[in-house]
């Protein structure tokens, strides 16, 4: 498989693979390692804090009641911090995150936030598309530009205050304005101009760097992309991102297996040609098949492409405790278990406990 240069990266916090000091250099690093050695850490979204039949229990997960062990990647969402809310959009609790966090990190593994926000013009939620003007509204308007600040500076906070045992802050990847070429997101491409989509990215990294934060990997993360010019069309610019990502899902299942494979080799060549080109980390920063339809997704389909593409990490999205169908990992007693253990065992993949070797 292709491997992508070690060092010489141009990202604001992805500078130095064998000085790093801060802790998001120190995760950049982590990172072009795996994807360096051809390895890809795999992640799930809210492992630890409930699973396809479960809620609130302590010491569970899904992906380790199956494959023996912790996702390497573990993915939050920080929807509802803008808000001061005490619990996020799917009612997890951030002080249960923090504390997942701190976990996470202590074991070796990586976080990562993705943030379903609502608009500072009418707090909306994310899905709330039939207003257009928003994101020019933030970029031009100084009412709702101050209010858009306030909301940026508290996810700042949170993620500035994730401290380990020792005190240093925890390097997390921070995944703002996520799959913004659909058109499901206020923010997304029939929703704003490029120009505006960039400026949006500018700002929210502009009061992160007033807030001093030092301990974030930038991830910029469109959905399927026909090409290379389609993906790179609203790039916020080299200074702002780390990772070149890429959100592809399989809808449909095994008649839409084709479908799913070009979207994602489109959509991952054009972040692999990116990233090559500017000495940045490639991401499959969430992928999936509602429901894991196919009992050997994750050998069959999942593993050739994180094999072909130098994806340090790939994602899958949440098991819903309390919508039955929708779930994208495997859970005690799921047809595909046995698949995720052999997917589990290739010596391509990393979960949890292989981590601390990956400094
Ligand atoms: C979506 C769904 C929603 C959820 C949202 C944020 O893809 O899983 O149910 O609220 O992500 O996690």
């Amino acid at each position: 498989m292709a491997i992508l240069p070690i060092a010489a990266a141009c990202g604001a916090n992805h500078q130095a693979n064998q000085t790093a000091e801060t802790p998001a250099e120190q995760l950049a690093a982590r990172l072009d390692t795996l994807s360096a050695k051809g390895l890809t850490a795999f992640g799930h979204d809210d492992d630890p804090v409930y699973g396809h039949s479960w809620v609130g229990d302590t010491g569970r997960s899904d992906v380790m009641e199956t494959a023996g062990d912790y996702p390497a990647v573990m993915n939050w969402d920080l929807g509802g911090i803008e808000k001061k809310d005490a619990a996020n959009l799917d009612s997890v609790d951030f002080g249960r995150i923090r504390a997942e966090v701190i976990a996470q990190d202590a074991r070796g593994g990586i976080n990562a936030f993705s943030w379903h926000s609502v608009n500072p013009v009418d707090g909306g939620d994310s899905w709330q598309c039939s207003d257009t003007m928003i994101v020019s509204r933030i970029i031009n308007d100084k009412e709702i530009n101050g209010r858009f600040r306030e909301q940026v500076r508290r996810a700042a906070r949170f993620i500035g205050s994730l401290t380990d045992a020792g005190g240093s802050r925890i390097p997390v990847v921070f995944r703002p304005w996520h799959e913004h070429t659909g058109n499901w997101f206020w923010w997304g491409s029939d929703q704003c101009s490029a120009d505006d989509y960039r400026a949006l990215w500018r700002l929210t990294r502009e009061v992160m760097d007033q807030e001093g934060i030092d301990n974030v990997v930038w991830a910029y993360s469109p959905d399927r992309v026909k090409d290379y010019d389609e993906y790179m069309e609203r790039y916020p610019g080299d200074e702002y991102v780390d990772i070149m990502g890429a959100d592809v899902y399989h809808w449909g299942g095994e008649s839409s297996l084709d479908v799913y494979r070009n979207a994602a080799a489109a959509t991952l060549g054009a972040a692999t040609r990116a990233a090559r080109e500017r000495g940045k980390t490639v991401a499959f920063t969430e992928t999936g098949l509602e429901g894991v339809t196919m009992p050997r997704w994750w050998t069959e389909v999942l593993l050739p492409i994180v094999s072909e593409y130098p994806v340090a990490y790939v994602v899958v999205w949440r098991n819903a405790h309390d919508k039955p169908g929708h779930f994208f990992a495997p859970w005690r007693g799921h047809d595909s278990e046995d698949d995720f253990r052999k997917f589990h065992a290739d010596g391509r993949t990393v979960f949890a406990k292989e981590m601390n070797k990956i400094r």
